[in-house]
């Protein structure tokens, strides 16, 4: 039998599988603006947590279509109705953690700063989504993509980016803490707050045990903190900046990772690995900047900052600054051979 031609249709006479589908395109693009932004630098960045920023304000403008969606969704008892629900919680946690954060209304909550909660109810959104998605199915026909209806959607996109240059506005007439936010939307940090990524451990630090391999063009070497310290050292200043969202401007003090290897082979890689067996691989034109540091702000690292060697990656967000490392080595694969993020 063939469907009704005209399909349910809701709020404005929209048909609501294109609510549905509309919705689930704008988180995905939420989802993967959050994120991307992570994985480049300036000034695509920037770019990335302003979409991020527009998208949630368009998710928002979709409440009002959506909602009699869920109403009737609701009311037809579905046995899968509590997982939806919790979807729908963690969607107004995301909302509601991504606006106190970028205006700075409240930065931190139950010991963990407010874009760490903000990740984390994203992260676990993200499977429910997911099976959301595949759950409710829906079919968009050829003839739901109207001249009206397109244009309605853009006039929904033009209002989500007016509403966020208003929020913008008044984040900064009424001079409230998320106007210093950096491009990526973190705070500063007076000292560098010390971070686990996922599920590394602090590793036992014994300095005078402490040696770093070395595999580089010159050979294997295991290099003792004392050897390392009789070669010059270069300072740079860079930002270190997490994905938690506060960042740290500091000088850096240790040994530039391409005098320690010298250059890799065009298509290759520097692989930095920690004693606990987190690493991230950089390439040939990645380097620039890129040390070896044992001390920061002209004292020796603390620890749990990844003493007694932590990377510094300039321009790039805190998880390629690999802590407690205790070997580098050139490699034939690309940089491009690792994941995207750590896993560990
Ligand atoms: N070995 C190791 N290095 C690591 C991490 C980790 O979990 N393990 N966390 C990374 C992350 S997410 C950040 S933001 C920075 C934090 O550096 P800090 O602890 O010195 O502030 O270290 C990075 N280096
Ligand atoms: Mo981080």
């Amino acid at each position: 039998m063939a469907p009704p031609a005209a399909g349910r249709r809701g709020r404005r006479g929209v048909p609501r599988r294109l609510t549905n589908v509309g919705l689930l395109l704008v988180l995905a693009a939420v989802l993967l603006t959050g994120v991307g932004s992570w994985l480049v630098t300036e000034p695509v960045q920037r770019w990335l947590v302003v979409g991020h920023g527009v998208g949630g304000l368009l998710v928002v403008l979709l409440v009002r279509w959506k909602a009699p969606v869920v109403r009737s969704g609701w009311s037809r008892s579905r046995r899968s109705r509590w997982a939806s629900a919790a979807l729908a919680v963690l969607t107004v946690l995301a909302l509601l953690t991504g606006v106190l954060h970028s205006t700075g209304l409240a930065t931190a909550a139950a010991g963990q700063l407010m874009m760490w909660w903000h990740v984390a109810a994203g992260l676990v959104l993200l499977p429910l989504l997911a099976w959301h998605a595949v759950s409710h199915r829906q079919r968009v026909r050829r003839t739901d993509l109207d001249r009206r209806l397109l244009l309605r959607g853009g006039g929904l996109v033009a209002l989500a980016g007016l509403a966020w240059v208003a929020l913008e506005g008044v984040v900064r007439l009424a001079d409230l803490p998320g106007a210093r936010r950096r491009g990526t939307g973190s705070y500063a940090s007076d000292l560098p707050r010390p971070t686990i990524w996922l599920s590394d451990r602090v590793p036992d630090v014994d300095p005078d045990a402490w040696r770093l391999t070395v595999s580089g063009v010159a050979g294997v070497q295991r290099l003792s903190l004392a050897e390392l310290r009789e070669r010059p050292t270069t300072t740079v200043r860079a930002v270190i900046d997490c994905t938690s969202g506060w960042y740290s401007d500091q000088e850096w003090t240790g040994w530039p990772l391409r005098d320690l290897l010298g250059p890799p082979a065009a298509g290759g890689s520097v692989v930095v690995r920690s004693a606990t067996g987190y690493s991230r691989r950089l390439g040939p034109d990645e380097l620039d900047g890129v040390l070896l540091a044992h001390a920061m702000a002209g004292r020796a690292l603390p620890t749990s900052l990844g003493a007694p060697l932590r990377l510094v990656v300039p321009g790039r967000r805190g998880f390629w600054w690999v802590k407690w490392v205790d070997r580098v080595e050139l490699d034939d694969r690309p940089a491009w051979w690792q994941p995207a993020l750590p896993l560990q």
